[in-house]
């Protein structure tokens, strides 16, 4: 059974025991004023899920401490995580129910809002079927509430259409090392990072997405480890990075597979652990033969040394992490760069031990949980496949319904999006999801959004999305219901109830029971506590990949989280996957899987001749519906700015703070210019979590990779132009 991992000499243990631990999780008492508590429980925003203490008074947040016990941050928060605490009080909080009139939004009461809300879904599944209702989530959400909306869809609306947001973040990842290894989750402890001895980065941004990892990737070059980034613009890590690679966006595939071609020819490859963990190899060898470095950096623009050092470094190491995130995965050939990553790490044996591995970087706070237990269109509780008799009948049971009750896997986001847009589904209920700013083509789906018939929001804040829909039901923050999320490591972590909602907002998870009470299938949602709908999802995931039926929030407040598969009570848990080579599939064998080039979907060409790509700022979040509000973040970097390369923006005559105006081949925007050496010249940046005229999802496309179904937001053309000022 795997063991937590033992630290290597030199590390500070950042696991062991902690001689000043305080008693865990729960209501402490607060020596300097005993009307305030602190609740030890997580940050709500990114997957590092940092451990943080919010300061209570009178039902409300009201400030926080650091929580330096929790081992993953060791007390240590980024700028989001300082000032998360500003949401729960914020004038915008959503208090009533809201619905659409026609000289807009009038408050309502809960029966009224409810009562419409359940009637129209009804009525429009009577009259154009079961499908036609689709169900959005997302995985802010704590895993509870995960669960239950996708046990909502498919028991109470009994539609196959529920997807989440995070098919626009982890599923190239997630399709990839299903794929490999029949699992999906990061395969390592992050102390196997500060254990490495190189530490390959690619396609993601550490330093302003990933902040808590930049400290592991420090404790690593305390004892000498090298850092390689590959990424088309310089990011804060890379000023450290001991070589960097400045690919040009979406040839990734060319760049990996070049590096393979390059350990194969010098012969860096570790036969015993081919032979003895993979299959598959002869196929990738055979595939990477045309990929010499002088081709490969034609395609790239990385020079052919850097090609050959990345290689030799990556292999001839004796412990190498690589790690990924959005970069490498928002392309349509995004499942294809995660294989090619993982048969690097397969040839050099850099799987299964300690500071060897190749890891994604999970993106939103519960991007790891939220996917794990059904509101996925094609997976059921436990990360079962919706395909898999065996699974159906399974969790039919858990539900206390038929297996062939259970629909078919449904579309995916995008496609849902598209099918509205068709007016082939005419609902959609969204729970956690601001799509009109974080979708590709953002006129496409504000088209979308106005054919729908009925249109209902469950948010705290009115997202641009919300304000398209009929109803709008003010629902909880992280921090006011009680339950699970899991972290980047896949470490299952107990987030606590802190306050009540405010107002009349109520609980995410009361609102959508009382849905489908409405919907008559009360029985099916009899939960008095989020605590109930947990037990009832150990259950669901027991047997399955994703095993929770050992993990109890007790037992994760005395064990600071306990990493899935954890089938039962005396299981230690499994905080590194594959432990001596050994995948989930039912050989054990990792499997090498073939990767083929193709062409982005919107290509550069004459009239659009810059590469555009997009992502994040270290102050912001995602749509910005919770960052953009709060004003200590707003200040840090207050509205989008194009990114330039100075050799570019004098091509154009443009200067720092200049109003430039980019058009792709669906729209355009304008925007200031912000001329840095740091991104190559003929690629521009622009970061999406704004909205309107200033969204970069105006200008992207929604080609998507084949296999994942996510959109490829890292790879755009347009053109630019200096324009005459701001815009109108
Ligand atoms: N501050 C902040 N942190 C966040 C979030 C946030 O919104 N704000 N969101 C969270 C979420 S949900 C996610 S998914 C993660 C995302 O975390 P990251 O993936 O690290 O962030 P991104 O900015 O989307 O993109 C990462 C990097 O990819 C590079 N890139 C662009 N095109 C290419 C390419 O073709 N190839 C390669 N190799 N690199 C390319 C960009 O220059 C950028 O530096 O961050 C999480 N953390
Ligand atoms: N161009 C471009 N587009 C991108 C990306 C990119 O890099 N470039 N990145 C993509 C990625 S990786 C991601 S993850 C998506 C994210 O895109 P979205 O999921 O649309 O972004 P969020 O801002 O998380 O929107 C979630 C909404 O849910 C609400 N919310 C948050 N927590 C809760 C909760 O607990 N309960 C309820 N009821 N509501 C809640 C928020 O207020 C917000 O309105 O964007 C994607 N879009
Ligand atoms: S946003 Fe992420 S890194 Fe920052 S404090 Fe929150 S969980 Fe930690
Ligand atoms: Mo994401």
């Amino acid at each position: 059974m795997a063991k937590l991992p033992a630290p290597l000499p030199q590390l500070i243990d950042i696991y062991g025991p902690h001689p000043q631990r305080t008693p865990p999780h729960g209501w402490q008492d607060e020596s300097r004023n005993p009307a305030e508590k602190l609740v030890k429980t997580h940050c709500c925003f990114c997957g590092q899920q940092c451990g943080i203490q919010l300061k209570v008074r009178d039902n409300q947040v009201i400030g926080f401490e650091p929580w330096e016990e929790f081992p993953f941050n060791q007390g240590k928060l980024c700028p989001k995580g300082v000032k998360r605490y500003l949401q729960s009080n914020h004038p915008d909080r959503l208090l009533d129910p809201l619905m659409r009139t026609d000289g807009g939004f009038r408050k309502t009461n809960w029966n009224e809002a409810l009562d419409f809300t359940a009637n129209r879904l009804r009525e429009i599944q009577a009259r154009y079927g079961k499908d036609s209702v689709a169900v959005f989530g997302g995985a802010s959400l704590i895993t509870e509430k995960a669960y239950l909306l996708g046990k909502f869809a498919r028991v109470a609306l009994g539609t196959r259409h529920i997807d989440y947001n995070g098919r626009l973040c982890m599923v190239s990842a997630g399709t990839g090392y299903k794929l490999a290894f029949n699992v999906d989750r990061s395969p390592i402890p992050w102390s196997d990072i500060a254990a490495a001895n190189v530490v390959f980065v690619i396609g993601a941004n550490i330093g302003e997405c990933a902040p808590i990892t930049t400290d592991y990737i420090w404790r690593a070059r305390d004892h000498g480890a090298k850092l390689i980034v590959a990424d088309p613009r310089m990011t804060p890590i890379t000023r450290n990075a001991d070589l960097y690679l400045p690919l040009r966006p979406g040839t990734d595939l060319v760049l990996l597979m070049s590096m393979l071609h390059v350990i194969l020819r010098e012969g860096l490859e570790d036969r015993g652990f081919i032979d003895a963990h993979t299959t598959g190899f002869g196929a990738v060898a055979e595939s990477v033969k045309p990929y010499d470095p002088r081709t490969a950096a034609d395609r790239t623009g990385v020079p052919p040394e850097a090609i050959e050092k990345a290689a030799r470094l990556f292999a001839t190491s004796e412990r190498t992490v690589a790690l990924h995130a959005r970069g490498i995965e928002h392309q349509s050939k995004g499942v294809e760069n995660v294989l090619a990553l993982i048969n690097l790490a397969l040839a050099t044996g850099n799987i299964g031990r300690e500071g060897a591995g190749v890891a994604m970087i999970t993106g939103q706070g519960n991007g790891q949980g939220g996917r794990e237990h059904g509101q996925k269109c094609d997976q059921l509780p436990g990360a079962r496949s919706i395909n898999d008799p065996a699974a159906r009948a399974h969790v039919a049971k858990v539900w206390g319904i038929q297996p062939d009750e259970i629909p078919q896997a449904g579309y995916s986001a995008q496609e849902i999006m598209n099918a509205i847009h068709a007016g082939e589904i005419k609902a959609l209920l969204s729970t956690c999801f601001n799509p009109l700013v974080s979708l590709p083509q953002a006129e496409f789906t504000r088209e979308a959004l106005s054919k729908l018939e009925f249109f209902g929001v469950i948010d705290f804040f009115m997202s641009e999305t919300a304000e398209h829909a009929d109803v709008v039901l003010p629902g909880s923050l992280q921090e006011e219901e009680e339950g699970v999320t899991a972290n980047v490591e896949g470490r299952v972590i107990h987030i606590q109830k802190a306050v009540d909602p405010p107002g009349n907002a109520r609980g995410d998870s009361e609102i959508i029971c009382d849905l489908a009470r409405r919907l008559g299938k009360e029985k099916y949602f009899p939960y008095r506590t989020t605590r109930e709908i947990f037990d009832e999802l150990r259950e669901a995931s027991r047997g399955g990949i994703s095993d929770y039926y050992g993990i109890t929030y007790e037992r994760i407040d005395r064990e600071y989280g306990v990493a899935w598969p954890c089938p039962s009570a005396d299981h230690p848990g499994t905080p590194r996957l594959f432990e001596g080579g050994v995948s989930m599939f039912p050989d054990g064998k990792c499997r090498f899987n073939v990767t083929e080039w193709r062409e982005s979907g919107d290509p550069v060409s004459t009239d659009f001749p810059v590469y555009l790509t997009t992502g994040r700022v270290v102050s912001q979040y995602l749509s910005g519906t919770q960052t953009r509000r709060i004003g200590g973040l707003v200040d840090i970097y207050p509205e989008p700015r194009l990114e330039l390369h100075p050799r570019l923006a004098a091509q154009h005559g443009i200067a720092d703070k200049d109003w430039v105006t980019i058009t792709s081949r669906r729209d355009e925007i304008t925007l200031r210019a912000m001329v840095v050496k740091t991104i190559r010249p003929d690629t521009v940046f622009i970061p999406y979590h704004w909205a309107n005229e200033q969204s970069a999802n105006k200008l992207t496309h929604r080609t998507l990779d084949p296999r994942s179904k996510i959109p490829e937001f890292k790879v755009s053309a347009c053109r630019i132009r200096k324009a005459e000022g701001a815009p109108r």
